[in-house]
């Protein structure tokens, strides 16, 4: 069984100050609402309700980290995922918003043991002005950058390969940076991202 199908809930927090002290290495999701990020969570963890998937969009205003059990020593993780809050609803009133904006610029450049970031647009939307400010708050940290161009499946092959040309151009300025049409539905990309984020989690293992 790949290490992210062992994903289980451990944490929610409001707050920074709620999370576990730093330490196994964390993948963090971040995303615009409605970008696809729970069913992406969802379909690489190999579980259909472990990123509660909302249809109301905005809802999910907590961090949630899930465990990566050790295979060796199963009650101790050697990673997390981490569901952060979305991000650019306009229906959320404008106070809740800049504490969360503070939240997540905090967490990006903070958190001493985020290994990497993956971020979710929707491969029909692109880059927004949302997404923008959020690689402004990750760039000067140089984390690695995963994006998955979500909802791949809604576009011919053609038209996503030149998405993920116009994407790479666009972020140039992160530093490591990987660029992947990816669907939940039709499991666009899958394989590629686990990989990805499994060597994140397990740097040993890198080739
Ligand atoms: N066609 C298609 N729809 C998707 C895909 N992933 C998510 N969706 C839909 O997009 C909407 C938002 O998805 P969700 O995962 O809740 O987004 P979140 O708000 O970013 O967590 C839902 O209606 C999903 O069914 C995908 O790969 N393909
Ligand atoms: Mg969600």
């Amino acid at each position: 069984m790949s290490l992210l199908h062992r994903a289980r809930f451990h944490t929610s927090a409001a707050k920074l100050e709620q999370l576990p002290p730093p330490g196994p290495a964390e993948v963090a999701f971040v995303g615009r609402s409605n970008s696809g990020k729970s069913s992406a969570i969802n379909v690489l963890a190999g579980q259909r309700r472990l990123a509660f998937s909302s249809r109301t969009p905005g809802r999910t205003r907590l961090i949630n980290l899930f465990g990566l059990p050790d295979p060796l020593e199963p009650e101790s993780d050697i990673g997390y995922l981490v569901d952060l809050p979305g991000y650019g609803y306009a229906a959320v009133p404008q106070s809740a918003r800049l504490d969360w904006a503070d939240v997540l610029g905090r967490y990006l450049r903070e958190r001493t043991s985020l290994a990497g970031l993956v971020l979710l647009l929707d491969i029909r939307r692109g880059l927004t002005e949302h997404d923008q400010r959020l690689v402004d708050w990750v760039a000067p940290a140089e984390r690695p950058v995963l994006v998955l161009l979500t909802k791949a499946d809604k576009l011919p092959y053609g038209q996503r390969v030149k998405a993920v040309a116009a994407i790479r151009r666009q972020l140039a300025e992160l530093g490591t940076l990987e660029v992947i049409p990816f669907s939940a539905t039709q499991r666009i990309g899958l394989d590629e991202a686990a990989n990805h984020i499994e060597r994140w989690i397990l740097p040993q293992v890198a080739p």
